[in-house]
């Protein structure tokens, strides 16, 4: 089992189930409304604002993302993406201690970005693009492999698994062998369903349900339900509307085994995560036990 993991500079503890917080730095993103933003140009202190109050609610990563993964979103280029995501991480690693994610598909990114002071790179491709696994493996950090079986715009329309957790968790062999090919340590990779990347509400659902399953890598499981269509498909409720469901599919990816929450509403799931690490029997041992 990995209970820690290397982030640069920084050591991240797994024993508990760490949140990582969704830092959007593009304009189109659908969590901050494009509120970070005027005139398309980021607030730096608006910016730092967000990223502190996260770690004050209970984030020990932050997951900065400079290319949107929505579908039919225009690819940017490797300027603007590295103008976005440097910008953010120059103004966050050297004031705030907690761990900065790169969530990117392309290596020139995470070899700049790993040079800024990032502590971990997380890649919706899993490293597929020519040259990320390389710069990934040069890097030293801590990798991200999530499944998504085909680019944004066509991933709704491959849905069609066998058995959706066999197949995803096929894929990730595949990806933890390329890794390791590459040099990058078996200890130093989380692994990821990848929650809404071609898969129908009913796939999701299975998949948090049989998340166990995927504990048989024996790696460190992220999860990213936060906000997205799965809730969307059972509440009938727009993505603003979504932070207590979201809570609670924490909890249940918690229960189920993940080490690493993505999510866009930090301090709530910071309290549910505290009440469900309560019931688990998890205040015994430490020294805020309760009475
Ligand atoms: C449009 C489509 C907007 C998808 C936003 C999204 C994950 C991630 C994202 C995840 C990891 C969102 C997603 N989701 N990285 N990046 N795991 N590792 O809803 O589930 O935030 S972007």
């Amino acid at each position: 089992m990995v209970t820690s993991l290397v982030c640069g500079q920084k050591t991240l503890s797994l024993t508990t189930p760490q949140i990582m917080g969704v830092l959007n730095v593009t304009p189109d993103s659908f969590s901050d409304g494009g509120q970070l933003y005027s005139d398309a140009t980021i607030n730096a202190d608006r910016l730092l604002v967000r990223a502190e109050s996260m770690v004050a609610a209970g984030a020990s990563i932050l997951d900065i993302g400079g290319e949107s993964t929505r579908p039919g979103a225009t690819p940017v280029s490797t300027q603007e993406e590295l103008d976005r995501v440097m910008g953010a991480v120059e103004l966050i690693a050297p004031r705030l201690d907690v761990v900065l994610s790169i969530d990117t598909s392309n290596p020139d990114v995470m070899t700049a970005t790993a040079s800024a002071g990032a502590g971990l790179l997380n890649d919706v491709r899993a490293f597929r693009r020519e040259g990320a696994l390389a710069a990934a493996a040069e890097s030293g950090l801590p990798v991200g492999l999530m499944h998504m079986s085909e680019e944004p715009d066509r991933m709704q329309s491959h849905t069609d698994y066998a058995d959706v957790v066999e197949d995803v968790s096929v894929f990730l062999s595949n990806r933890i062998d390329a890794c390791i090919e590459m040099g990058i340590q078996r200890d130093q990779i989380v692994i990821d369903p990848g929650f809404g990347f071609g898969k129908t509400a009913a796939q999701n659902y299975e998949m948090l349900r049989r998340l166990a399953e995927f504990a048989a890598f024996e790696l460190p499981i992220l999860v990213g339900v936060s906000r997205k269509s799965m809730i969307g498909a059972v509440t009938g409720r727009p993505a603003e509307e979504r932070v207590v469901p979201s809570a609670v599919l924490a909890v249940i990816a918690a229960q189920n085994g993940a080490s690493m929450v993505r999510v866009h509403d930090v301090a709530e799931t910071a309290d549910a995560l505290a009440v469900w690490a309560a019931t688990s029997g998890a205040l015994e041992s430490t020294s805020q036990g309760i009475e």
